[in-house]
């Protein structure tokens, strides 16, 4: 059987603006990954720069972080089987306009630079563990048994 892993997943600026924290948070309640994590909040600088180091080479870096800290966003760690690799699957292509229809970038996202959500890469073994340390302290999970589980698995 496949892992049981966390991943760290953001409702960015534009789509806390749009509106959109519901309908994205419910794609993953239907899909059956279990919310274990949450906080709405405000990204300072520093959190920005250390969340995105892995881009401060690239010349979008300040844009960058200029938008994530824009305005609110909704920050989760979702659990799951393979949740890591499941969560970017949702979300579709790094750009929406590359993204099919039914993910959530390309349900909801026309431009690179605005496309909704964050989701942990996993290309890059051990980010989701960085970035839920990054924003969530250990006390602000919670260990909980969802009633669905024993018909979501087998
Ligand atoms: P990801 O969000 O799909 O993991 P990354 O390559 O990690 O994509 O890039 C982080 C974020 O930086 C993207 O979600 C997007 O908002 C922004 N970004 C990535 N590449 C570009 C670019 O070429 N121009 C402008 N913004 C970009
Ligand atoms: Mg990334």
């Amino acid at each position: 059987m496949a892992d049981t892993e966390r991943t760290f997943v953001m409702v960015k600026p534009d789509g806390v603006q749009r509106g959109l924290i519901g309908d994205v948070v419910s794609r993953f309640e239907d899909r059956g990954l279990k919310l274990v994590g949450g906080k709405f909040m405000q990204i300072d600088q520093e959190l920005a720069e250390d969340h995105y180091g892995e881009h401060e080479d690239k010349p979008f870096f300040d844009d960058l972080v200029d938008f994530i800290t824009s305005g609110p966003v909704f920050a989760m760690v979702l659990e799951g089987q393979d949740a890591v690799s499941q969560v970017r699957t949702m979300m579709g292509e790094t750009d929406p306009a590359e993204s099919a229809p039914g993910t959530i970038r390309g349900d909801y996202g026309l431009d690179l630079g605005r496309n909704v959500i964050h989701g942990s890469d996993d290309e890059d073994p051990g980010a989701n563990e960085r970035e839920i340390s990054l924003f969530f302290d250990d006390d602000e999970l919670v260990d909980w048994d969802q009633i669905d589980e024993t018909w979501l698995y087998e």
